[in-house]
């Protein structure tokens, strides 16, 4: 049998099933949390640094610090990792983690029994500018099959894939992550975002992305999300970017609450925005067999001490979300030290998010 025939018999086969499920026990925990209505906790970076520390910098392979645990007891169930910056062998990623550090954080807490996700903020292959760069239209089209960066970006796939497949449990075998490509893609901020290509050319994109991960490199135990932002009209037209039910096994929203509006107009219209969204992702993820899930949110500097319980907790009331994670906790933002999402001791909502975890509506590890 040619290898071509290979494929096309692999592709019939998948037709059949309702998705990629090559990682049942993190898929089992994930439809417990979801119909037990509660979701399990993540945090991006949560090992890599936090308020006041860094790892990366400190060499630290303790990887024992979490601002979730200092505050509340227990770490995250679900740690986030970003792999940008891996396609052009930086050592570390976009936002300064050694990525022999994320590999160990990433064993460790799947070790302590937590689920990882890895998102990729990759840079941007026609231009060399980083995910950000929509200077050209042109980037999508030009990775595709046919395209003159497919070879480069087949490339970039590879070290992703080398890394994945380099993280093992304490037998040795590669441990399951929620893998979730291509963020944000209805937002127009990211090159793969709304306006820089067609629909079609995002479908064939996560299909090449699927295709090369699972059938040519045989990734074990991927579980793939697709992540629409909200948006404030028209939620509905994300399904025109929505790859095949035989490509993605999580349907999560990322929905941020604005820290462009006062507070008084930010918190209303993020709680209306995370309903409106949901129930629209809630009612496709039953149709077609999915986990629903909040794959980024958060209110940047936390600066409504009841955030979790008076804005957060209402949003999703009622929703079978599997998980939830909020960004990251880093001072290292040229504005200033506003860039964080978690609690942390002495933070304004520290009593909050104990408060929101003792409640029983989400869980920590
Ligand atoms: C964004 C910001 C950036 C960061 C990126 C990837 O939302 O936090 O500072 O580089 O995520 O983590």
């Amino acid at each position: 049998m040619t290898r071509r025939s290979l494929l096309l018999l692999c592709s019939l086969l998948c037709a059949f099933c309702t998705g990629p499920k090559d990682n049942p026990g993190t898929l089992e925990t994930l439809k417990m949390a979801a119909s037990e209505g509660c979701p399990l906790f993540g945090h991006q970076d949560d090992l890599m640094y936090g308020h006041t520390w860094n790892v990366t910098k400190e060499n630290d392979h303790g990887l024992k610090r979490s601002d979730v645990l200092s505050t509340a007891g227990a770490y995250p169930y679900i740690l986030g990792l970003d792999l940008g910056g891996l396609e052009i062998d930086s050592p570390v990623n976009l936002d300064g983690n050694d990525f022999n550090l994320m590999r160990e954080a990433a064993e460790r807490h799947y070790g302590r029994g937590g689920i990882v996700t890895l998102s990729w903020h990759l840079r941007n292959p026609l231009t060399g500018g980083d995910s950000w760069d929509v200077s050209s239209d042109e980037v999508v089209a030009s990775i595709l099959p046919g395209g003159s960066n497919h070879d480069l970006f087949i490339s970039w796939l590879d070290k992703v894939s080398d890394f994945i497949a380099s993280l093992k449990d304490a037998d040795g075998k590669q441990i399951p992550v929620i893998w979730r490509p291509w963020h944000e893609h209805t937002g127009g901020w990211f090159w793969w975002g709304e306006g820089h290509r067609t629909s079609e050319q995002f479908n064939a994109l996560w299909r090449m992305t699927y295709d090369h991960m699972e059938r040519e490199r045989n990734l074990d135990g991927l579980l793939w999300a697709i992540s629409p932002n909200s948006l404030d009209d028209d939620f509905e037209s994300w399904k025109e970017t929505y790859p095949g039910d035989d490509m993605v096994d999580i349907v999560g929203l990322d929905c941020y609450c604005p820290t462009y509006l006062s507070q008084d107009q930010a918190l209303p219209k993020y709680m209306a925005d995370m309903r409106r969204c949901l129930g629209i992702l809630n009612g496709f993820a039953e149709s077609h067999g999915k986990i629903l899930a909040v794959t980024e949110t958060g209110y940047e500097g936390l600066t409504y001490e009841k955030w979790w319980t008076e804005v957060l907790a209402p949003a999703i009331e009622g929703f079978p979300v599997s998980y939830l994670l909020v960004w990251r906790n880093t001072d290292e933002m040229p504005r200033g030290m506003t860039h964080f999402y978690a609690p942390w001791p002495g933070g304004p909502s520290e009593k909050d998010f104990n408060d929101f975890v003792s409640s029983g509506k989400v869980k920590l590890l």
